[in-house]
């Protein structure tokens, strides 16, 4: 309650002050919730936005985070050697804590965020994350493998060759499972070097994907539309991840399994990051989370709910999330509180999506 009201008081300050900021020239993204500490936000765009220049620019950024030499690993974890062997590993340490839970949406919130940091601090990246809208591809009615995305020149590659593989929860169609053939994210440039599964242990090998059309096409724009059509954030939260349920639809599983299918890289709850496409896919589902936000200010601002212990959507093991939970990155970042990471404009994030 402390924070809330002391949050609602800085709201109510800063509501007076800005107003006055844009007429002595402030920047027009002011908004009445944006902090002092956030003057430019950085500009998150849906990756078929950017220019070819832009998409290469990320692109070898991201490749420079796989590179031992110019982005070693701080993470501590034993057998780490680069930053992008960080991120997978802290998401791998974490999984059985942040899905199905109520942070859910927002410890990937966090985590793409210092993703982002690093890429700018790091490698030298000049923008902003980009994002997946996988809605627009699915209303192009063309096939996957014509995806911007997935373009073998100026995207992420597209699927592997078709290879027998165990596949233990029935994804539909499931096409592929080799080493992606092409693009900025092959053998010997790029390994994916933890799991599968939970290991941390270093296992260097290729990038694979399993394209499965028909769990791809849970990512319609209708299906985002009922995620944002709720009242309160624990609705919001539960929507986005529903059940881990291979026949009931939700855009989370969607982009995982449609791409990552059972043999891909994506498709691999505690090594998913280990394919470049995580971060552009959750970026969306950050996105929605923003938007449904805005939708009602101050309220949503700082709504949130859903339970601490996964699935335990009874609190029959545990409480529900408040806004003074904290969350952490092990050594990547520093632990912030729920609170402190619900405003896309505040003290610690400073972004906005287009
Ligand atoms: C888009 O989604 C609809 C509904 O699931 C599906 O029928 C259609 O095939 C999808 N289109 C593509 C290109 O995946
Ligand atoms: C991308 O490259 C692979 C391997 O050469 C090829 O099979 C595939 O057709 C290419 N994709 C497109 C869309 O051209
Ligand atoms: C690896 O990167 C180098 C330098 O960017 C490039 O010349 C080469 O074609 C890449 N190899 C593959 C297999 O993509
Ligand atoms: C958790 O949230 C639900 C939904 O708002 C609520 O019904 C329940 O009482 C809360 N549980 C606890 C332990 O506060
Ligand atoms: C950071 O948060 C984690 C929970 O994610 C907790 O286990 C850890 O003790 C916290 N560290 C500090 C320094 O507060
Ligand atoms: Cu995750």
């Amino acid at each position: 309650m402390a924070i809330i009201s002391k949050l609602t008081g800085i709201l109510v300050l800063l509501n007076l002050i800005l107003p006055l900021a844009s007429l002595v020239g402030g920047s027009p993204t002011y908004s009445p919730w944006c902090s002092l500490k956030c003057k430019r936000p950085l500009i998150r765009k849906d990756w078929r936005a950017l220019s070819t220049y832009e998409k290469g620019s990320y692109i070898k950024a991201v490749q420079c985070m796989g590179n031992k030499a110019k982005a070693k690993s701080i993470s501590g974890i034993p057998g780490l050697k680069t930053r992008y062997d960080d991120f997978q590993g802290i998401h791998s340490v974490q999984t059985p804590f942040i899905h199905w839970v109520g942070h859910f949406i927002l410890w990937h919130r966090y985590y793409i965020a210092t993703y982002e940091k690093m890429l700018r601090e790091v490698c030298g990246y000049d923008g902003a994350q980009p994002y997946w809208d996988w809605t627009v591809d699915n209303k192009s009615g063309k096939a996957m493998n014509k995806w911007p995305i997935f373009d073998n020149n100026t995207g992420f590659g597209g699927n592997g060759p078709y290879v027998d593989a165990p596949n233990p929860f029935s994804i539909p169609e499931r096409s592929g499972g080799g080493c992606v053939p092409k693009g900025p994210f092959t053998l010997p440039n790029w390994s994916v070097n933890l799991g599968p599964g939970d290991s941390l242990a270093y296992n260097p090998r290729c990038l694979t994907r399993d394209f499965s059309a028909p769990m791809m096409k849970w990512a319609t724009s209708d299906l985002y539309a009922w995620v944002m059509d709720v009242k309160k954030y624990e609705d919001f939260a539960y929507r986005l991840e529903r059940q881990p349920d291979f026949t009931i639809p939700n855009v989370h599983g969607a982009g995982h399994f449609g791409v990552g299918g059972a043999a891909g890289t994506f498709g691999d709850v505690y090594a998913s990051p280990g394919d470049p496409i995580f971060y552009l896919h959750h970026s969306t589902l950050d996105k929605m989370l923003w938007t449904w936000q805005k939708r009602k200010l101050p309220q949503r601002l700082y709504d949130v709910g859903g339970p601490v212990v996964p699935f335990d959507y009874q609190n029959l093991q545990g409480p529900n999330i408040t806004l003074s939970f904290q969350i952490g990155l092990g050594k990547l970042a520093p632990n912030v509180t729920l609170g402190e990471i619900m405003n896309l404009q505040g003290d610690i994030l400073c972004y906005d999506y287009v």
